[in-house]
């Protein structure tokens, strides 16, 4: 009786324990952290590119800057358009090449002639950021903004008055059409162009030309919570390459100091970030549905499957940064009917993989919750709430979640995600399936952070292991799904 007593009695205490979140604090931040506008950023996983410009009409990639504005004629041009088909598909922002390396602007900017207001495009009275920035704010798509500093038609490129030509148009982006929530500022400089009339080579000294402090505070200042896309940020950072691949070890902090957009030789640290980084720029994976950045008749044939988008997503979103898909609309001025069957396919193809969440009915547990309080426990990774996380203790850089789906189920993919607001953590993790009594090895891996998506060899099993075997400090997950 006595010890029946006793057993009632630690059981009470333990949920009077367990039940007391207030006792418990939460982890210290492991620094860099992201800001708010950061996590948005993170949280919007997918968005689009828009390539459009007199190249789509000269069939180029790169137009020297002496195209005359008379060869833009999108007769069918509809903003409308592109933003149905990828708010369909699941984007949640558009960046639009306002203007391109060959400096033809697609709004009627007041400081130069090279735009659509001299292009037989609605009779030089069109504005095509303006369409685009309208069409998301009606269907409810973030819009951004592709501005190239390299200008091959300007003649004052690479002297001092053009970069008062290149502040006086992002003023015009940033105070006439609306919220910009991401801003592009593109490396490449290829030293070749028109200019004026010049047609010579001019190269610049990456450095310092553009004075980017300067101008990002400009911006600031019109805009305060844009986010600065560069090869090393200070917003995000490029991926490193253009094939829709992120490292498989991503950290989202880098250190920026002797970085410089366009420096060359640092596309494997963009690519996996780094550990120690001083500041949260996470990288975001730019990548074309077709083989060049502009729309080519020639490559209509050539736009990626809906299977090769669908791989493309488990290497950019599965790999913790974000996708930017570039979808250029065609001489018409139109998505192109092939590209839109991919994305489709493509959408068909992400709903069908991740259809049902083996994680939500599952019975979860935890080698050990912190402080034993529920508000950090294991039951925190399948509760749809992204503001609540297993946590361990402070002095545990391990620990293991346990998943338990009562039945026999056929696995395919883990997903992860780490509650980055207190900093990226987990340096590597494996999961472990049960087959027949024993726990065997699935997958291993190094990074989680915003969010990690593991493709399995498809297994039966009843129950899944995730254990963290390091970590920068106590590991602290928000998210666990299964499928
Ligand atoms: C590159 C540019 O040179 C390409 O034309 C394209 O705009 C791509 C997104 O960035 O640096």
């Amino acid at each position: 009786m006595t010890t029946i007593l006793l057993h009632i009695f630690s059981a009470v205490l333990f949920m009077l324990y367990s039940f007391s979140p207030a006792e418990v604090p939460p982890p210290e931040p492991v620094y860099p952290l992201p800001s708010e506008a950061q996590l948005a950023w993170h949280e919007m996983e997918m968005n689009a590119f828009i390539h459009f410009t007199i190249n789509t009409f000269t069939d180029l990639e790169w137009g020297m800057g002496s195209e005359s504005p008379a060869l833009f004629n999108p007769h069918q041009a509809d903003p409308e358009q592109w933003v149905t088909v990828l708010r369909e598909t699941g984007f949640k922002g558009v960046i639009l090449t306002c203007k391109h390396h060959d400096g033809f602007c697609l709004w009627p900017s007041a400081f130069t002639e090279h735009s659509v207001k001299n292009s037989p495009f609605q009779e030089g009275k069109g504005d095509l950021v303006k369409d685009l920035s309208t069409a998301c704010q009606q269907n409810g798509l973030k819009f951004g903004v592709y501005l190239s500093p390299w200008d091959r038609n300007h003649a004052r490129y690479g002297m001092p008055e053009y970069i008062t030509y290149y502040r006086n148009q992002l003023k015009e982006l940033f105070t006439q059409y609306g919220p910009v929530f991401e801003m592009w500022f593109d490396g490449a400089n290829g030293g070749t162009g028109y200019y004026g009339g010049a047609n010579e080579k001019r190269s610049i000294d990456g450095r310092n030309y553009y004075d980017w402090p300067k101008t990002l505070d400009l911006v600031r200042s019109l805009q305060p919570d844009v986010i600065f896309f560069s090869d090393a940020g200070p917003g995000v950072r490029w991926v490193g390459n253009e094939r829709g691949i992120a490292g498989e070890t991503n950290w989202s902090c880098i250190t920026p100091d002797t970085l410089y957009a366009g420096k060359p030789g640092i596309e494997k640290l963009l690519n996996e970030g780094d550990e120690n980084g001083t500041s949260w720029i996470p990288a975001e994976t730019d990548v074309s549905i077709r083989p060049g950045w502009f729309y080519h008749e020639k490559e209509n044939s050539r736009v990626k499957s809906p299977a090769a988008l669908f791989e493309i997503y488990l290497t950019s979103v599965g790999r913790g940064s974000l996708l930017l898909l570039n979808v250029p609309p065609d001489k018409r001025g139109l998505i192109h009917e092939n590209d839109i069957k991919s994305l489709r396919g493509f959408r068909e193809l992400l709903d069908r993989e991740f259809k049902t969440n083996l994680a939500d009915r599952a019975l979860i547990s935890a080698s050990t919750v912190r402080g034993g309080a529920s508000r950090y426990g294991a039951d925190k990774v399948n509760d749809g709430n992204k503001e609540t996380y297993w946590a361990t203790d402070d002095n545990l850089a391990t620990g293991t979640l346990e998943i338990d789906f009562g039945t026999v189920k056929t696995l395919n993919y883990i997903l992860l995600q780490e509650y980055i607001k207190l900093g990226q953590r987990v340096k590597s993790f494996n999961i472990e399936v049960l087959r027949n009594g024993k726990w065997e090895r699935a997958a291993e891996a190094t990074t989680i952070g915003y969010k990690r998506i593991l493709r399995i060899k498809p297994v039966e099993t009843s129950r899944v292991r995730i254990n963290i075997t390091t970590s920068r400090a106590c590991p602290l997950i928000s998210n666990v799904e299964i499928f």
